[in-house]
């Protein structure tokens, strides 16, 4: 961290650094050492004029979100140093470059000017983290851009351009180089004048921007708080809102939703880090051959032309071939409608994509990825013939969701080059990327895939080789005490309602008709073969049996006359009840909290035996993997943060409760979950493993 000063004629440059992001941190003393550096600029009679500039053509990502977990105060030294800049008798210019956002931003609108170059961006990030700016933005912006675009930026914490910011009164000037665009500027004339904003006239809009800002549907707690902060612009004076904002602020920091969305940011960070390999160079990927045109096929050639790689899709069957290449085309096509992506983007990604019946035609590839029918046989088959054709260094991966990596792996000459990467449908739009490690994969491997899911925008998890990996097996659980719910006394629009109200992006009936009941079918017959221990209710069996798998058969447990909407139908109430009858259980009312608490708990409890087993690195790891794959709240932070903010206590007793009843084999609690209660741990003290 440093603060570098450089004092040309009666300007003086003051250029802060904290790599990688120049986070404003107190604890590191970066904010100390501004403040102090501005206060001996005021001081020193040879100095005129200010100019503040981040280093490595960045300005600054805002406050540092480690800094205030523990230490909330720590944000008052953040708005002392607004305020000394805010204060100062002499110009303070905000000269910027790149990402100008969150603390960022407010530490630029506290200065006296602003000039940015083109590639500058500018955002309050916080409301995703469950925040607000809470260090004068929702008091400055306002009062620069008006309560309109300052709440559509604190609202949607949207980046927006240096255009932009210039239009809509956050910056002054655009300039190439800000720097010596700002001291020519002041030499001018032109920036001479301080122009603190807290002491610039209250917007006219505020009355009508909050109104319009109310309007919107299903507000989250730090949407409602920073309206409410942009709201009192009007009545008080600015210090008095500051202090207002301040209050909610600290609100928002100890809320359970805001500590878990802070959970997942930095779990995403966290994932990527491989215990063992933290010095392992990461293999370049630059071309990838993908291996089947199916739906997963397409799918990943598209979120991989979408990251700028050259692809070819090896399709065997002519038709297959150009039913993938029509569907990967009309992808692009169809975001180029939508203004999702430019016409000459899109014709850059189509460009790259090349398709071939064979693997000889594909030529070498840094990377094959198979996507293929999910069949050992017809792995065998691909994956001997990669073995025969790639070259050396290649990656070779499978995107199987149910097969055994170890197995596949040993159909070549080179398992430390096999990895699984399970890519989840539709693949160019699902944000996860489970990365499998056989075995004998290498740590080179592993490391590379990490950085491949990085490089096509993913989040890429490491799962060790089991039925299921992690999603899955942990899924079915979750899926097996909703279906035992059915027969035991609830409906399916009771299940999927109590789970969607908890905060699933879909509750289970619904997302099985989504995905196609019949996959969950094989899976239960298989898994019925395999563990005749732990069976299923035949409730899900019985749906299929009447062929109704779902949206793509018009009927699963709902009916859907238009495809997609679903209707309750009271065939399968019918069907429901008759089952609970033959098998002989007497139907009761089960209540949300039950439904939530056996669906939930279970993913705990299957969780806890996953990362015992090494399945999973860490608890955080099962968080991220079912926030962005499996539509688990992401203010509730994952099943795991969730029972830690529950209690594990709480947790343990509730599944010791269970296991004495109905199915209560299924409630084993895991030998982990115990062992922490016992020593008053949480998961949470496992993530740094
Ligand atoms: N604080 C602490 N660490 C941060 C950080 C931050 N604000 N931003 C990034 N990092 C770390 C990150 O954890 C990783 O480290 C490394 O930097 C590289 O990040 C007062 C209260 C800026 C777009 O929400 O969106 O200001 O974990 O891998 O892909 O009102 O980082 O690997 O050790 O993400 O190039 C508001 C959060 C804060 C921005 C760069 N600011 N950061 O993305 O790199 S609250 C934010 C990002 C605030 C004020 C409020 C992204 C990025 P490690 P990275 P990247």
């Amino acid at each position: 961290m440093n603060v570098f000063e450089r004092l040309e004629g009666a300007i003086l440059h003051l250029q802060f650094s904290n790599p990688p992001v120049n986070a404003l941190s107190v604890g590191a003393g970066l904010v100390g050492a501004l403040h102090d550096a501005i206060a001996k600029a005021v001081a020193d009679p040879d100095v005129a004029a200010i100019v503040l500039s981040g280093a490595e053509g960045r300005f600054s990502a805002g406050a540092d979100l480690r800094d205030f977990d523990n230490r909330p105060e720590r944000l008052d030294r953040l708005r002392d140093l607004f305020t000394a800049i805010e204060a100062s008798p002499k110009p303070v210019i905000a000269a910027i470059e790149g990402l100008c956002i969150g603390g960022g931003l407010e530490l630029a609108i506290a200065a006296h000017y602003r000039v940015a170059a083109d590639r500058a961006r500018f955002a309050f990030p916080e409301i995703s983290l469950g925040l607000l700016p809470g260090a004068g933005g929702t008091q400055r912006a306002p009062r620069l851009c008006g309560a309109s675009h300052a709440l559509d930026l604190i609202l949607s914490g949207k980046q927006i351009s240096a255009a932009r910011a210039l239009e809509i009164g956050i910056i002054d000037h655009v300039a190439d180089d800000p720097v010596a665009e700002a001291s020519r500027l002041f030499a001018r004339g032109t920036l001479n004048a301080v122009r603190p904003s807290g002491e610039m006239a209250v917007p006219a809009d505020v009355a009508e921007a909050v109104e319009a800002a109310r309007q919107a549907k299903s507000l989250s707690l730090a949407a409602l708080r920073a309206i409410a902060c942009v709201e009192v612009i009007d009545t008080v004076p600015f210090e008095q809102g500051l202090s207002i904002e301040a209050k909610h602020f600290a609100e928002l920091l100890d809320s359970r939703p805001s500590k878990a969305l802070r959970h997942g940011f930095f779990g995403r960070r966290e994932v990527a880090r491989i215990p063992g390999a933290a010095k392992v160079e990461a293999r370049r990927i630059d071309s990838v051959t993908v291996v089947g045109g199916g739906l997963m096929g397409t799918g990943i050639a598209i979120a991989l032309l979408d990251a700028g790689l050259n692809v070819t899709l090896v399709e065997p069957r002519d038709e297959g071939r150009a039913n993938a290449r029509k569907a990967i085309m009309k992808t692009f096509d169809r975001n180029v409608e939508k203004g999702r992506l430019g016409a000459e983007v899109a014709a850059q990604r189509k460009a790259a994509l090349s398709t071939c019946g064979t693997l000889e035609e594909a030529g070498e590839a840094d990377l094959y990825i198979e996507a293929v029918f999910e069949d050992m046989a017809v792995k065998r088959e691909v994956f001997t013939a990669l073995d025969r054709i790639a070259p050396p260094h290649a990656i070779l991966a499978s995107n199987t969701s149910t097969l055994d990596v170890d197995a596949i792996a040993a159909f070549t000459g080179r398992p430390q080059n096999v990895v699984g990467l399970h890519f989840f449908s539709p693949a160019n739009v699902m944000r996860l990327l489970e990365i499998v490690r056989g075995a004998r994969t290498s740590p080179e491997t592993l490391t590379s895939a990490m950085a491949f899911a990085r490089q096509v925008g993913k989040t890429g998890v490491v799962a060790g080789v089991c039925d299921g990996f992690i999603g899955n097996r942990i899924f079915e659980e979750y899926l097996r005490q909703a279906w035992f719910l059915l027969e035991e006394g609830a409906l399916p629009q009771q299940v999927d309602g109590a789970l969607e109200a908890f905060g699933m992006a879909m509750g289970p009936c619904r997302v099985m008709d989504l995905a196609g009941q019949d996959i969950g079918w094989s899976i239960r017959k298989r898994r019925a073969a395999e563990q005749p221990d732990r069976p299923y209710s035949r409730v899900p069996d019985l749906v299929c049996e009447m062929g109704r798998f779902g949206q793509k058969t018009g009927a699963g447990f709902y009916l859907y006359p238009d495809g997609r909407t679903p209707q309750i139908d009271p065939e399968i109430e019918q069907l429901i009840l008759a089952e609970s009858e033959r098998i002989g259980i007497e139907r009761r009312e089960i209540d949300d909290k039950e439904i939530v608490e056996r669906c939930i708990y279970a993913m705990v409890n299957e969780g806890a035996r996953i990362v015992a087993e090494g399945i999973a690195y860490r608890p955080v790891d099962i968080d991220i993997i079912y926030l962005d794959g499996y539509g688990f709240p992401a203010e509730r932070g994952g099943p795991m943060f969730h029972a830690d903010q529950q209690g594990l206590a709480t947790v343990l007793d509730t599944i010791v409760s269970f296991a004495a009843g109905l199915h209560g084999w299924a409630w084993e609690p895991a030998p982990m979950l115990v062992d922490l209660v016992e020593r008053g741990e949480t998961f949470a003290s496992l993530n740094c493993a």
